[in-house]
């Protein structure tokens, strides 16, 4: 190894002219005119399409119809939806009037979905009516909350469902069949919000995700814009969009990549094998985005040998860690596939690397690689020691620098600054190195995050709902290795007093407050928490007891 020196990586790519003083509605638009007629969103239940000309249009209805309900310029709603067109209609419409858009997953318990809308103190939501009644159950304090403090359905936030609203919701019609002559002019800044995900970030709670009009064009533009893009998407390409739009990679780098590019995109609501393979095969589905665990089903599945998947060209792998193995299963169902991986963070605005085989000329990769840094942006590997950059094959953590990166947390100065730092390098907390040939691998994780099948785990909203009971003293959740799903929680336990709560109950306690994919897959009962003098959980010395274990 060499010895450090201040190392800035950079993608094999020329940077390009961005176009990034758009608003991101108009920047996705762009090229409309020369596919206006091509089909832009396929419901995969339905057959439903709608050609480009029609996404645009009832994009600009339902953001004349938000505004005809009060929602204004900067103010946020919430889209609680699985993949359907009414998704897209609302995050375009939301942008075009300037209003923001958090996303959250449906299948969040009352509890998780009320934060959320507090935290980003959303006006309106987008459900279908079988979420509703998460909506007027206030959840219970188990977080010492204060009943009252709740939003309340109606008076602080409206409810629109796509499908027959029940009491006190309006129906999406009354947004999508709007005049688009009402559109509200609305001067957009490039550097007003437009999304606001929600991530844990590298410590702590959930928090909201400022990513401004300046960051997702960028982001965008890095990824399928240039004379050699990055992420070459055609107009006769068909993205299967079975990943959830509510996460960033979706929204991402399929939606919003496959609009800016023309090509189509194939809307799944769910995920499951038979009717996935059915619909690949029907619609002749080119580029599919995928994370490891669909990787698995598509390598293992028996069910994959019947159906002709000759059709796909690109499998864009992202959002947790792609075994070589698995990969290379994989290639022998899909031979005349390219694969690869994209590595992002929903911080990072959220696309920091891109496998180089899936630019319009493409160049050699390796297996395990998650891509070359992004073109128009700075990668650097810090050594955790020194503070100095590292070059190539020396592992440190990876942080990114460009105008695609988070304005910063939602009224968070302080998680801001301990992410971003003064310089304008966003600092992932992910462990990696870049090699000769400029590829990134990702080798470990400082930070805490857990991620089951690519979602997020955040172990200190598990900390706290533990320590929430009355018998438990002190809690750490930490990841342990799966085969299925990459990860999963764990618990280790003090106990306040006696012997009496059991490994059942304490995972009981935990099921009711949060989403299948937070549930604690083992407590372990311990006599303390090892911490650091400062009182920092020492999360490695949690995860070695696990490995040997
Ligand atoms: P978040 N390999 C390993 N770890 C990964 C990878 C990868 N390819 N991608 C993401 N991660 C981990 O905010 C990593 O720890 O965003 C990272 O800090 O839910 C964390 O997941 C971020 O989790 C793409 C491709 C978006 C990927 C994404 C990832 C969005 C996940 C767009 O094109």
């Amino acid at each position: 190894a060499t010895a450090t020196t201040n190392h800035v990586f950079r993608s094999k790519l020329p940077d390009i002219p961005i176009p990034n003083h758009l608003p991101l509605h108009t920047y996705c638009f762009q090229n409309l005119p020369e596919f206006s007629d091509r089909p832009c969103l396929i419901v995969g239940s339905t057959g439903k399409s709608y050609s480009f000309s029609e996404t645009h249009l009832i994009a600009q209805k339902t953001g004349a119809g938000l505004s005809n309900l009060g929602i204004q310029k900067g103010e946020v709603i919430m889209i609680l939806l699985q993949n359907c067109a009414e998704f897209v209609f609302a995050f375009m419409g939301a942008s075009m009037i300037g209003a923001v858009t958090t996303t959250a997953n449906p299948f969040y318990t009352a509890a998780e979905i009320f934060k959320q809308v507090k935290a980003a103190n959303a006006k309106l939501i987008i459900t279908q009516s079988q979420y509703v009644n998460k909506l007027r159950e206030h959840p219970s304090s188990a977080d010492g909350a204060d009943q009252n403090n709740f939003p309340k359905l109606g008076e602080d936030f409206k409810v629109v469902t796509i499908d027959d609203p029940p009491e006190n919701c309006l129906h999406f019609s009354a947004l999508s069949e709007a005049n688009e002559k009402e559109l509200p002019d609305v001067v957009i800044d490039a550097e007003d919000p437009v999304a606001l995900p929600f991530s844990s970030g590298t410590t702590g709670l959930p928090k909201g995700v400022i990513l401004t009009h300046k960051s997702l064009v960028t982001s965008v533009a890095q990824q399928v814009d240039g004379e050699n893009p990055n992420l070459y998407l055609k107009e006769d390409d068909v993205v299967l969009c079975v990943l959830p739009l509510f996460h960033i990679f979706s929204l991402n780098s399929v939606l919003l990549c496959s609009l800016r590019a023309g090509a189509g995109v194939l809307l799944m609501h769910k995920f499951e094998i038979g009717t996935l393979l059915e619909l690949i095969q029907r619609y002749r589905v080119s580029v599919a985005a995928v994370v490891p665990p669909l990787v698995i089903a598509l390598a293992k599945n028996p069910k994959v040998a019947e159906f002709d998947l000759s059709s796909i060209r690109v499998v864009l792998s992202g959002a947790a860690p792609l075994g070589k193995e698995l990969e290379e299963a994989l290639k022998s169902r899909v031979p005349e596939a390219v694969l690869g991986q994209g590595y992002g963070m929903t911080e990072a605005g959220p696309v920091l690397s891109m496998c180089m085989a899936f630019a319009k000329e493409p160049m050699p990769t390796k297996s395990g690689s998650c891509g070359t840094v992004v073109r128009n942006a700075e990668l650097k590997v810090l050594d955790p020691e020194t503070g100095l950059s590292l070059g190539h094959n020396q592992p440190g953590e990876i942080c990114i620098r460009g105008s695609q990166i988070m304005k910063g947390y939602l009224n968070d100065a302080a998680a801001t600054a301990t992410t971003v730092d003064t310089e304008g390098w966003l600092h992932t907390g992910d462990v990696g190195y870049v090699d000769d040939d400029n590829e990134v691998f990702i080798v470990d994780r400082v930070k805490e995050l857990i991620k089951f099948k690519g979602f997020q785990v955040p172990p200190a909203e598990l900390e706290s709902l533990l320590i929430s009971h009355p018998s438990i003293a002190d809690a750490a959740v930490v990841p342990q290795k799966d085969d299925a799903a990459g990860e999963v929680p764990v618990a280790f336990v003090v106990r306040s007093s006696g012997l009496e709560l059991t490994e059942e109950a304490v995972k009981e306690f935990i099921a009711k407050q949060v989403v299948f994919y937070k549930r604690l897959h083992k407590v372990h009962f311990v006599h303390a928490i090892p911490k650091s003098p400062a009182g920092k959980i020492l999360r490695k010395d949690l995860r070695a007891k696990l490995a040997t274990a």
